[in-house]
């Protein structure tokens, strides 16, 4: 069953972001923005002469929206494009994600841009690249340090896309006593609490019972393992709805509704967000039932805002970039031109 009600939501990000871009890029249409071309991230190697060396702190390599996020920054912030680019993978640790900001420090780089597993425990280390007088831009997640430690931000809403898949399980349930279970991101991450929060925001007046709730940690084994205990406790018959924080524990869960004997996209429907490759086939194929993007494509943004803050540029302190939500015709349209 699926709700005709349910429209393409296209949701912009501010107009700052793609003026940015496309100035960064010098022109070239919107999908440059987001397509980890050439453009702009030339200024600082061609005037310089020299290479910019910038230390990025990823979170690991934990969803198939990380990889194209990586593949994103890493083509972004190439040596044609005038960069020296010290990568670092703290495999979803925290702990050894800040070392890896700190011993960027001790090597003097340019300019430092983190992708922030948490957003806790950011403080210190950011107060000590200010003291080096090294700018920091995150990418993709936010943290809750104040925003004078962190040049800029240039990510995702994800409130906004769990708002989105809240709305989506609104119209198609409705009134219908609906049991849901999330497979949740990764704990304290900010898609995981924002992504929460929108959702019960947009189904607080339904008749959607939340009836378990466990982190799966952005991972398709996670996915997959939690959802097995879930079945476990409640059954096939004993769940309605899989509210799944990204692509990758969703086809986890569908493993996991699969091997108990269940129809995924009808025994239990499923709802998602990243719109990757693999969750958009899955919708295609009927096992998950709507997707709202999340653009990993962020490269081409951040390295044209270090090239601003290097250059002394006045840049906007938090910038949104634009995604959109799939129903299955959608996603059949789209799948063949997607970059990701
Ligand atoms: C969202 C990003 C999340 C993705 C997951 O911008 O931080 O982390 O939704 C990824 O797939 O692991």
């Amino acid at each position: 069953m699926r709700s005709q009600g349910v429209r393409k939501r296209q949701f912009l990000g501010l107009i700052t972001v793609l003026a940015v871009a496309l100035a960064a890029c010098g022109g070239g249409s919107s999908s440059d923005t987001t397509a980890g071309g050439e453009g702009a991230a030339t200024t600082a190697g061609e005037s310089a002469g020299e290479l910019v060396t910038v230390g990025f702190a990823q979170t690991g390599s934990e969803s198939g929206w990380r990889s194209a996020n990586t593949e994103s920054m890493k083509t972004a912030f190439s040596e044609e494009n005038g960069f020296e680019l010290i990568f670092n993978a703290a495999d979803n640790d925290p702990a050894a994600q800040i070392a890896a900001v700190r011993g960027f420090i001790n090597q003097g780089v340019d300019a430092i841009v983190i992708a922030p597993i948490v957003e806790d425990g950011w403080e210190d280390v950011l107060q000590e690249a200010a003291d080096a007088e090294i700018p920091v831009i995150l990418e993709d997640r936010t943290v809750t340090a104040p925003e004078d430690l962190y040049a800029t931000w240039v990510g995702l809403d994800f409130k906004r896309e769990g708002v989105y898949a809240g709305e989506w399980a609104a119209e198609t349930f409705g009134d219908t006593p609906t049991k849901m279970v999330v497979l949740e991101g990764t704990t304290g991450s900010a898609p995981a609490n924002d992504r929460a929060e929108g959702f019960d925001e947009a189904t607080a007046e339904t008749a959607i019972e939340k009836i378990d709730s466990q982190t799966g940690d952005f991972t398709r084994d996670g996915g997959k393992t939690v959802m097995e205990g879930f079945l476990t406790k409640y059954g096939v018959d004993g769940i309605d709805l899989v509210y799944a924080h990204n692509d990758d524990m969703a086809l986890g869960a569908i493993e996991a509704i699969e091997a108990a004997g269940g129809v995924p996209g009808e025994d239990i429907q499923i709802v998602s967000i990243d719109a990757v490759h693999d969750g958009m086939q899955a919708l295609i194929d009927g096992k998950i039932n709507y997707i709202v993007e999340c653009n990993p494509l962020l490269g081409e943004l951040a390295a044209g805002f270090v090239n601003s803050v290097l250059a002394g540029e006045e840049v906007e302190k938090r910038n949104y970039v634009e995604d959109q939500t799939f129903t299955q015709e959608q996603a059949e349209e789209a799948l063949p031109d997607r970059l990701y």
